[in-house]
């Protein structure tokens, strides 16, 4: 099993030692951690020194893994608690007095790191389709913003694919819900198969995905475009089986924003449709 990381930001070297002693059984431990997302932390264990000297960028990973919890331990003498309550309750998590106590340190550690794993599940469950298990509107529109800030930051190039079956009203009411919900899942299943590491698909709509391709342009994503129209042309879907669909594709520009660019793919899509469906249409 997958053992949790627990970041230590000790002053006294003596309690660290303790700390690691009693943990590094059952936890990753990290000393000297790098505070930024790129370095996945599951909790922080910290004393008061310490606390006061990361407290900004403490606060600032909280914020940023939210709504995922990671809970702050604070390790400290009765006499060292200098935050007013306010401050303590927005920081911190749960507190432990010293002398640390074996028992009482992994039962506290064991309920933080547990209710960590529920916020875990629930964004996770709050983030995917529950038909395709692709990511839904909402977590495809958080990821999107991030990655145009990336895309201009970087002056990078990002595309976007969005497509949409043809006729599946027709394939609903000829073999029923049932088939149509399985050519949905198929359908999705094919095309992350096919995409990079690094390109996300999302469901959109009731038969509308999208998909967000960092790092490529619009050339080579009208490429990636037409593959995937003839992919799932040529797929058997069983029952049904073939179904077409329609694309739109467009790059972002640099002063886009993310409904510019939304707007600008779904034109470029109904364009491919208007135009006789099963075809790929850029727009820029
Ligand atoms: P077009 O080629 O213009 O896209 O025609 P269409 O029939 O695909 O488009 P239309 O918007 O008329 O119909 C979309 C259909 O998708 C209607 C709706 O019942 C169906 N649909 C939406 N969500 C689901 C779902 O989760 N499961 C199933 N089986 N059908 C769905
Ligand atoms: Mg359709």
């Amino acid at each position: 099993m997958k053992k949790e990381k627990i970041a230590i930001f000790f002053h006294n070297k003596n309690n660290e030692k303790l700390l690691y002693k009693y943990l590094s059984d059952k936890y990753d431990i990290l000393f000297d951690a790098k505070l930024n997302q790129d370095e996945k932390i599951d909790l922080i264990i910290i004393d008061g020194v310490c606390l006061k000297k990361y407290q900004h960028q403490i606060e600032k990973l909280k914020e940023e893994e939210k709504p995922v919890f990671l809970p702050i331990l604070l390790v400290t003498t009765k006499k060292d608690i200098h935050f007013n309550k306010n401050e303590i309750f927005q920081l911190v998590n749960d507190v432990i007095i010293v002398p640390i106590i074996s028992i009482e340190l992994h039962m506290r550690l064991y309920n933080l790191l547990y209710i960590r794993e529920l916020t875990l599940i629930l964004e996770k469950e709050s983030s995917i389709d529950p038909l395709t298990g692709v990511f839904n509107r909402r977590a495809m529109n958080e990821m999107l913003i991030a990655e145009i800030e990336k895309a201009k930051r970087y002056k990078r190039p990002l595309s976007v694919i969005f497509f949409d079956i043809d006729h599946f009203k027709k394939i609903n009411d000829t073999y029923g819900h049932d088939v149509g919900d399985l050519v949905l899942q198929k359908l999705a299943s094919i095309i992350r198969n096919h995409l990079r590491q690094t390109d996300t698909l999302a469901r959109f709509g009731g038969e509308e995905f999208l998909i967000v391709l960092p790092e490529m342009d619009l050339q080579n994503t009208k490429i990636v475009a037409e593959k995937i129209r003839k992919r799932v042309e040529t797929t058997d879907f069983e029952e049904v089986k073939k179904i077409t669909i329609s694309l739109g594709v467009t790059q972002l520009k640099e002063d886009d924003t993310r409904q510019e660019l939304l707007k600008r793919v779904d034109e470029a899509l109904y364009q491919a449709k208007n135009s006789g469906r099963n075809k790929v249409v850029t727009v820029l």
